[in-house]
């Protein structure tokens, strides 16, 4: 059997990195030992000097949205190629910190590029490529961005203004609705209540779709 690709998605501040390790601790004790952590934009040496220039700009030159765009999904052709699909292969379960529903969401619904360009450039780059279950965090942005900015310095996308992270948690709740593959968390509730929502839907889910008990 091959691994699967699990990710993890959700504003600044929802608590993707307790996500990860409860969804580390659940395929554990489901005998699920053998995990690749992936983080995007990201996880390569390519990949993450494109993170560094898409989170600090570089020399001050202005970075249109349209290339920002472009550096994501450079740096996430890189990641799936290199990393991603081996470890696959290898029947490594992959666990993602984000992947292409951010660019749905942060680009699409946030920076509000066009609907069109962005499926095409979708389509070519990743084919039909996707996660097998995606744990969407959801999160009132004025309560994510609260715990996120308690730990010092933003970078150019945390600088956006509250209506930019409103229509980024509009789009992600938009698509999440439309795909059974991605499934809704309550992050606003204390961090025990979500690491119980994520326990209970992930054993259900490797019950019934991976039939791993
Ligand atoms: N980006 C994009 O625009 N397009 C794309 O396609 C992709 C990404 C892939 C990546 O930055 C940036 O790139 C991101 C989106 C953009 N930018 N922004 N803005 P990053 O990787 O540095 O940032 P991040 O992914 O947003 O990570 P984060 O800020 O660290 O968020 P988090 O991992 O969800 O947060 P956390 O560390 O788990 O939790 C934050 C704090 O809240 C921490 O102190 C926790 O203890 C606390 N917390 C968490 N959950 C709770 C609960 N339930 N109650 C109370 N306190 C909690």
């Amino acid at each position: 059997m091959t691994g699967k690709f699990i990710v993890i998605e959700g504003l600044e501040g929802a608590g993707k990195t307790t996500a990860i390790n409860t969804v580390a601790r659940i395929l554990n004790q489901h005998n699920i030992s053998d995990l690749q952590f992936t983080r995007e934009p990201g996880g390569t040496p390519i990949a993450e000097a494109l993170r560094n220039i898409i989170k600090n700009g570089l020399d001050n030159e202005p970075l249109t949205d349209k290339a920002e765009l472009l550096m994501l999904y450079a740096a996430r052709i890189q990641l799936i190629d290199n990393v991603i699909k081996p470890a696959l292969k290898a029947s490594k379960w992959v666990i993602g910190d984000r992947h292409d529903l951010s660019t749905q969401a942060y680009q699409g619904g946030g920076r509000q590029l066009d609907k069109v360009f962005m499926a095409t450039l979708k389509e070519q780059v990743l084919g039909h490529f996707k996660p097998d279950l995606t744990l969407y965090l959801d999160i009132d942005p004025e309560i994510g961005l609260m715990r996120a900015r308690s730990r010092g310095e933003l970078d150019r996308i945390e600088q956006q203004s509250l209506p930019f992270f409103k229509r980024i948690r509009q789009r992600y709740l938009e698509l999440a609705e439309q795909d059974k593959n991605i499934i809704t968390v309550d992050a606003a509730k204390s961090l025990d209540n979500v690491t119980k929502q994520i326990e209970q839907i992930l054993t259900t889910w490797l019950t019934k779709k991976v039939n791993i008990e």
